[in-house]
């Protein structure tokens, strides 16, 4: 970009951490959503249209119709792992580059599986509500007796690199047996890394004390725990989803809990959030959590920079650290 050309404009569709917004605007243009308003699909496209680049939360939807509206755009940087917000094949025909924040939070969201994993197999928001409710008067040798965690059996859905770092904590930090259901078995070096055996689906559900779903949101993999895979989980079993909503039904979760089907679940991520299945309110064997699971202040600043990273980097330099679509990417450019 020659100095005198003008400076790209940026739209952040939500507040932002200020050092972020700082480095933005020392580079661009910027349009800030900074009272964190809640702009929906007519106000995000409105503001969009005269737009180069935009930060984005992993919700809105940039789908052929929104980028018809904006001739301007090539960028849109997700500060998030996950993508399905973006309609990548209409991204790429329009030209726009997508990008997502993979790696830095890695770590951060497998320590969050693995506190969820804990919570709901030990039951601890549930007998945590009984002692503030004032109802705990007296020990009793089985109060709140929960699931077994250490040598215990992990079934682990979707093993990339958040099912990897989860493999690691569960077989060397709980000394589990770690199994593992994937669209492609990952090569001999890093099963052994993950201390992991890959199984079948079907085999992952009938042998899991634990099934933990870290599987991206696709039309494929919606609805990948349904009526049919929770019949075949056991009795004992927990159901812990930090993935995406609509990776499980969740009105047939709701059902199976309360029927005692499986055991337990934790639930950090749901069907048409923020709203929540008025069923899973109502079942107390299911530990519910806002969409938390990468919310440490460091991993969501490295996210955000991550972000910032690759609006700088394509706009300023042609070149994005975490491209999606690069090699699909038709004009605009
Ligand atoms: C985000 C996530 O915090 O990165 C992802 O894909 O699900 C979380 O880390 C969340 O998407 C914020 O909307």
């Amino acid at each position: 970009m020659s100095p005198s050309a003008p400076r790209p404009r940026i739209l952040v569709t939500r507040a932002i951490f200020p050092e972020v917004a700082q480095r933005l605007s020392e580079h661009f243009e910027v349009e800030s959503n900074l009272d964190d308003a809640d702009w929906n699909a007519d106000e995000i496209a409105r503001r969009l249209q005269d737009k180069t680049g935009a930060l984005t939360f992993g919700v809105e939807r940039i789908t052929a119709e929104l980028l018809a509206q904006c001739p301007a755009l090539k960028i849109c940087a997700n500060m998030t792992v996950g993508y399905n917000n973006f309609d990548l094949g209409a991204m790429s025909a329009a030209g726009v580059l997508a990008t997502n924040a993979p790696d830095v939070l890695t770590e951060t969201t497998a320590d969050f599986g693995f506190a969820l994993l804990m919570a709901t197999a030990r039951r601890v928001t549930e007998s945590e509500h009984f002692l503030r409710a004032g109802k705990w008067t007296r020990w009793s040798y089985q109060m709140f007796s929960g699931a077994e965690v250490h040598g215990s059996t992990l079934g682990i859905i979707g093993m990339g690199r958040i099912g990897q770092a989860i493999a690691r904590r569960g077989a060397f930090g709980f000394g589990m047996k770690v199994i593992y259901y994937n669209r492609s078995r990952l090569d001999g070096a890093t099963e052994t890394q993950c201390r992991a055996t890959y199984v079948s689906k079907q085999e992952l559900l009938q042998a899991a004390d634990h099934v933990m779903l870290v599987v991206p949101y696709s039309a494929a993999s919606h609805h990948t725990i349904g009526v049919a895979e929770l019949a075949l989980m056991k009795p004992s079993a927990t159901l812990i989803n930090i993935a995406r909503g609509g990776i499980v039904d969740d009105a047939a979760l709701a059902a199976a809990l309360r029927d005692k089907r499986i055991a337990a679940a934790g639930l950090d991520v749901f069907e048409g959030e923020p709203r929540v299945h008025p069923d899973l309110l109502t079942v107390p064997n299911v530990v519910l959590t806002p969409h938390i699971a990468s919310a440490t202040a460091g991993t969501r600043r490295d996210m955000a920079m991550l972000a910032v990273d690759n609006l700088i980097g394509y706009l300023m330099h042609g070149k994005a650290v975490t491209p999606l679509n690069a090699s699909g990417l038709q004009g605009r450019i």
